[in-house]
């Protein structure tokens, strides 16, 4: 009755050593597919998670991680999400080794190991999402629109239920990752360590000047040192707005309290809209790789 089967006493109901099982499957995935990107499919992973999490209303209570809709068009097609089956994909075969977890729980678990693998803060997660069909995709345009200013930002992730401080905390996250001129058309990553979860995002913010990128492409911004990072107009409306300059300036200062800071928005993030039955206190710790 291994990975998931129900037995004759009743249905698989895995314990926190299973979904440690899942965890560490993902982290050893993501020590041996290094053949992408910068190294590391942990960026994309985290991106997924958030996507999968950022559609939620918490007026209506729609959208949010539970469900995984993402597997579905239309949602899968929404500008937002290109690239995203990147990160789909890279978890299949993990998926077909647990069987009994949902995608809903699966992609969330994910972003919270590649977060962790990836050298940043534990991300305590639990599980308790539920896949939903086609039905349950969300509009178009619930995630944010990098273009915009900081009116835009929070008008998104208050819809969600966030405020001024979880907004810039959980903007650290872009020390992760590229853009790709293929997916959003903006192009380069924000540090100089893309698979590493740092605070120099905060850093380079605060640290670097900022011009506007000269090319064909959508307005973004380009650090004066070296021209090779890059900053989205949402990224700079960070250091515009003073209520949000405040937490740059202290996480660029205290990566400590980013690193805590951001646990707990990310945790609150991969939790929106979902119905648990288990509690803040049943989280679960996962033990890193080495
Ligand atoms: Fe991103 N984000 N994000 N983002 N994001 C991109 C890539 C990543 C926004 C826009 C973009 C968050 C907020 C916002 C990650 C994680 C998070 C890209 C590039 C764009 C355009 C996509 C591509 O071309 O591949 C906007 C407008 C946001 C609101 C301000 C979150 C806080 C930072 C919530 C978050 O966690 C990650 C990781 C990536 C890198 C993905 C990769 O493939 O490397």
């Amino acid at each position: 009755y291994l990975n998931g089967e129900s037995t004759p006493a009743g249905p698989f109901v895995p314990t926190k050593e299973d979904y440690q099982k899942v965890y560490d499957a993902i982290a050893h995935r993501l020590a041996n597919e290094t053949d992408y990107d910068d190294g590391s499919y942990g960026p994309v992973l985290v991106r997924l998670a958030w996507h999968a999490s950022g559609t939620y209303d918490k007026v209506t209570g729609t959208g949010g991680s539970n469900g995984a809709t993402m597997r579905f068009a239309p949602e899968s097609d929404h500008g937002a999400n290109a690239g995203l089956k990147h990160a789909r994909d890279f978890l299949e075969p993990i998926k077909a080794q647990f069987p009994w977890i949902t995608y809903s729980d699966l992609w969330t678990l994910a972003g919270a190991a590649a977060i962790q693998e990836l050298g940043g803060p534990v991300i305590p997660w639990r599980p308790g999402r539920q896949d939903k069909d086609v039905a349950a995709c969300t509009p178009d345009g619930r995630l944010p629109d990098a273009s915009k200013n900081q009116d835009h930002i929070r008008t998104i992730f208050g819809r969600m239920g966030f405020d001024d401080r979880e907004m810039v905390a959980l903007s650290g996250a872009h020390a992760l990752g590229r853009a790709h001129t293929d997916r959003s058309g903006y192009e380069g990553p924000w540090d100089f360590s893309p698979t590493v979860f740092t605070n120099d995002y905060f850093k380079l913010l605060v640290d670097e000047k900022w011009n506007q990128r000269k090319w064909n492409g959508p307005a973004q911004f380009t650090d004066k040192t070296t021209s090779t990072l890059m900053m989205l107009p949402t990224d700079i409306a960070l250091i515009k707005d003073k209520v949000f300059r405040k937490h740059v300036d202290r996480y660029a200062k205290d990566q400590d309290a980013f690193f805590k800071e951001f646990s707990d928005v990310y945790v609150k993030l991969l939790e929106l809209g979902v119905p648990f039955e288990s509690k803040p206190e049943d989280r679960i710790v996962f033990k890193a790789s080495e």
